[in-house]
């Protein structure tokens, strides 16, 4: 079903009780569902990514509906689905909960001495089974009425369900990283679905994943070198340092666009953390780090990935924080809209 878009005008001012971007369109006729999944129980440190589905679609309306590469995209239709408040309100429990355990651990304290904690940590973990079951479902349903789905945190555990999914669907596919972090770690601080450990879950769990190229890391551990040096090139991770001294020694971006993209297979799945931008894009992210992408160096990326005639079959987008001004949620909406127009443009 197609949307009438005959009362349109793509050039006026957004209506703000429209849905996403400004545009007019339901989860019937547009070709394309968000999923918002309103969660970041196991971030550590600023809060604030769980709401960051809402004021993204605030400040969406301020996003001008043209884009010179792929300028009828959005008329195919982009609709995301309202925040589940439900789930929301088990984050902001759950979340708490989480902050006392990690206050416990982080005095030294062992959890196997401490039979509340124990607990604690147990509603954690499944709270956390239970929203990527519940992701998983949502994003099935949508792929299953041949929709292109995409989904929006929430912080980087929130895809798990929804890469599950895609597996089913796609079968083999590479996964696309912007981070400023690996995500490689095994159960991060006792947690089995931490932000941290999104990358490792998925490659343990889908043996589909055929390759995981990783841009922009800047603060990892050793475990995870370890894991990266033994994945056999299954994982190829380009650190923002060896990405930046290869252009202080006059390599261009597109010499290292062309390298990364022939080592990627044909069907993509994109998972954008906006912690792998320069923070000045995203100060109000879970765990900013120093250095990092501007937003058209990404894009640029992605642009050359079409081109080059490979197929983008989903993305998530993560860790868009909240502020007062508005600023990261506007940063994260034009990362989302282009995201958006990428998934369409095929
Ligand atoms: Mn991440």
């Amino acid at each position: 079903m197609m949307a009438d878009l005959s009362q349109f005008d793509p050039n006026g001012v957004s209506i703000p009780n429209n849905n996403l971007f400004g545009l007019p369109f339901n989860e019937n006729d547009a070709q394309l569902i968000i999923i918002p999944v309103p969660w970041e129980v196991t971030v550590s440190s600023k809060a604030g990514t769980a709401r960051a589905p809402e004021h993204i679609i605030s400040a969406s309306l301020q996003v001008d509906l043209y884009d010179s590469e792929c300028s009828n995209s959005w008329k195919k239709g982009i609709f995301m689905n309202q925040v589940d408040k439900k789930i929301l309100l088990k984050n902001d429990y759950l979340r708490k909960e989480n902050e006392l355990y990690l206050n416990f651990i982080n005095t030294g304290e062992k959890v196997e001495t401490n039979k509340f904690m124990q607990r604690t940590l147990k509603e954690v973990n499944e709270g956390c089974a239970m929203m990527n079951e519940w992701v998983y479902t949502q994003t099935k349903q949508q792929l299953d009425k041949d929709k292109k789905v995409a989904l929006l945190g929430g912080d980087h555990s929130t895809p798990y369900g929804f890469i599950k999914a895609l597996t089913e669907k796609h079968g083999s596919f590479g996964i696309l990283q912007i981070d400023a972090h690996c995500d490689l770690r095994k159960s991060y601080e006792g947690l089995d679905f931490s932000h941290g450990s999104i990358m490792y879950n998925v490659l343990r769990d889908f043996p589909q994943i055929s390759k995981l190229m990783q841009l922009g890391v800047r603060d990892y551990c050793e475990a995870e070198w370890n894991y990266i040096c033994n994945s056999e090139f299954k994982v190829i991770t380009y650190f923002e340092k060896e990405l930046k001294e290869r252009t202080y020694e006059g390599q261009t971006w597109q010499q290292i666009t062309d390298e990364i993209i022939s080592q990627l297979p044909d069907k993509i799945y994109i998972s954008y953390d906006i912690d792998g931008l320069d923070p000045k894009l995203c100060p109000h992210t879970g765990t900013p780090v120093p250095g990092g992408f501007d937003m058209e160096q990404v894009n640029y990326i992605f642009k050359k990935i079409i081109t080059s005639g490979r197929e983008i079959i989903g993305f998530d987008l993560s860790e868009t924080g909240i502020s007062s001004d508005g600023w990261d949620e506007n940063v994260g909406s034009r990362v989302l809209f282009k995201l958006c127009n990428l998934l369409l443009n095929q």
